[in-house]
């Protein structure tokens, strides 16, 4: 392959910007179960790379995940993505599309997800962001985990399909559930008090797809 060969090759794939174990573990599910080339860009955390400047120029939110699109769109935010990708790729059957009778429901309870669960996540991982008092630490995890708790049983009473959410069958949300149920600081707990979201999660990651997925996040 020539270099003007390779040169287009890029454009014509997705680039998902990445850490392990981070939101990115949606996407990426996504993107191989779609079936779409695509390019891991490891943003090191660790090191704030997500706070240069090079990033901000990709993801001013300073957030991972971001998706850089064949087309030469970059977007954040993990419900963004979502959405978009199941727009771009319909065949998929993934996502919901507008004038399906499940859209509804789909955007409700992804946005639920991504916007009540995800930053539950954050300040049961992250406490330090929310406090400037090292002894509110303890408290903060505490509550945040009690509110997990509350998260996980409204999906579970959500919960439509027999091992997926909605009754069409595997879609985006169990996806997006299986990633923030791998999050949960007692999968074991979780799954035997909310049977459903075990049901969904378990599914999900028999797929060899998001499988290998996982595998890459929590593997060693
Ligand atoms: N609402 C965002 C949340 C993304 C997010 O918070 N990602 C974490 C990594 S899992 C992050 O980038 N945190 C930045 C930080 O901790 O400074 C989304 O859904 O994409």
């Amino acid at each position: 392959m020539d270099v003007e060969q390779a040169k287009k090759n890029l454009t014509h794939e997705y680039q998902l910007f990445w850490e392990r174990m981070s939101g990115a573990i949606a996407p990426q599910c996504l993107l191989e179960e779609m079936g779409l080339p695509w390019r891991k860009i490891s943003v090191d955390m660790s090191a704030a790379a997500h706070e240069s400047p090079d990033y901000i120029a990709i993801n001013p939110t300073m957030r991972v995940p971001a998706l850089h699109t064949p087309s030469g769109k970059t977007l954040g935010e993990t419900g963004a993505i979502t959405v978009m990708l199941g727009e771009w790729h319909p065949e998929s059957g993934l996502v919901p599309q507008p004038g399906e009778a499940d859209r509804a429901d789909f955007l409700f309870w992804l946005f639920y997800m991504a916007s009540v669960g995800y930053p539950t996540f954050s300040r049961s991982w992250h406490p330090e962001q929310f406090t400037q008092e090292e002894s509110a630490h303890e408290s903060i995890v505490e509550t945040a985990d009690a509110d997990l708790d509350v998260l996980f049983g409204v999906l579970d009473g959500g919960i439509e399909g027999e091992a997926t959410f909605l009754r069409r069958g595997f879609s985006a949300l169990d996806i997006y559930l299986a990633m923030i149920a791998r999050w949960h600081p007692d999968r074991d707990a979780l799954f035997s008090k909310y049977t459903k979201v075990a049901a969904v999660c378990e599914a999900t990651e028999k797929r060899p797809a998001c499988s290998a997925v996982m595998e890459d996040h929590f593997g060693q």
